[in-house]
């Protein structure tokens, strides 16, 4: 028997980070894919399979893109409402993307008191531009328990198993809470 659950997650981080490029390389499998966003929020589907405890899951991904940027627009509350799970990313080229992230943790953790997280430093194969890595990213993970890779949606490193890591960690918190009214 294959349990079916459609959950909502989002990415969070400054601008130019890589957001829209990570959805649409697990979406599409596809680095550059021009679209138009129309009102600020585009969604985008993916369903995966993940066997978790023994029992099957398709979990379809609600992924929920943002076009503002800006760290304290209230509409992004709105944004992160409901959802199960989110990516925090920043950019490994830029090290403010990096000392951001505490401040996307406190606007996300407002309005969405427990979904699980998961940090991503993103742009890997600019390596001679990196002005951080791993090493950095792990201490922060280390201080918020919080998982994390190292990506880049260019090349396609570790966005799939990013995903699949989410969607994980969105299965066992579903599991724990009994969340099943949020179905
Ligand atoms: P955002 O949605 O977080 O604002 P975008 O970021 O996905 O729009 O990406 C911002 C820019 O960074 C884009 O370049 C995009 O192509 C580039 N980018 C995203 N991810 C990577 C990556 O992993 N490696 C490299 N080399 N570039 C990346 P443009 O030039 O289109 O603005
Ligand atoms: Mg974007």
């Amino acid at each position: 028997m294959t349990k079916k659950l459609m959950k909502k997650v989002c990415l969070l981080g400054d601008g130019a980070v890589g957001k829209t490029s990570l959805i649409r390389k697990f979406v599409f499998d596809r680095f550059e894919d021009k679209y138009i966003m129309t009102f600020g929020t585009k969604v985008s589907k993916k369903q995966v399979n993940i066997n978790r405890n023994g029992m099957d899951f398709t979990l379809t991904f609600l992924i929920w893109d943002i076009l503002g940027q800006r760290i304290h627009d209230n509409l992004h509350s709105a944004y992160y409402q409901g959802a199960s799970g989110a990516f925090i990313v920043c950019d490994t080229t830029r090290r403010e993307t990096l000392e951001n992230i505490e401040e996307w943790i406190s606007v996300f953790r407002k309005v969405n008191k427990d979904a699980p997280l998961i940090f991503l430093g993103n742009k890997s194969d600019l390596k001679d531009q990196a002005q951080f890595g791993e090493v950095e990213l792990a201490e922060l993970g280390k201080k918020y328990s919080v998982p994390h890779h190292i990506t880049s949606a260019k090349i396609g490193n570790h966005v799939e198993e990013s995903f699949m890591e989410l969607g994980n960690r969105v299965i066992d918190h579903y599991l724990h809470k009994g969340e099943s009214k949020n179905e």
